[in-house]
């Protein structure tokens, strides 16, 4: 069963720096097989994603046994490309989530 990765709706944003592309790159590079949940653009409207991740910003991963998991994008995908991602999973098990580390 894939990973599900949460994400924003802007999929057209293919350029580096996008933190949710950032990810999703990593997972294509890795061939990790993914689900993408596409999430509302306002953060006002992310209710669910702070339900499962304790905070309101993408991307999430979400593990098959849904245990959660979130951090600075960029460190999202160094994980997915040392090919750790499941290595501890989500870490803090769920629905508790890493939380972000400062940039
Ligand atoms: N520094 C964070 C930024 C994450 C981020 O800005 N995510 C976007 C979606 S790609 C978001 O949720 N933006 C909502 C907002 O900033 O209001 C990271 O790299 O993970």
């Amino acid at each position: 069963m894939p990973v599900k990765l949460y994400r924003c709706s802007n999929m057209w944003a293919r350029f580096r720096p996008h933190p949710c592309w950032k990810v999703q790159k990593a997972l294509n590079e890795q061939n990790v097989e993914y689900e993408v949940v596409k999430g509302p653009y306002m953060k006002r409207s992310r209710d669910e994603l702070e339900r499962l991740s304790g905070q309101r910003m993408y991307p999430v991963i979400v593990f098959e046994d849904g245990s959660v998991y979130r951090d600075e994008s960029r460190q999202m995908a160094k994980r997915i490309r040392s090919g750790k991602l499941f290595d501890g999973q989500g870490d803090q098990g769920s629905p508790d989530v890493s939380q972000p580390t400062s940039t």
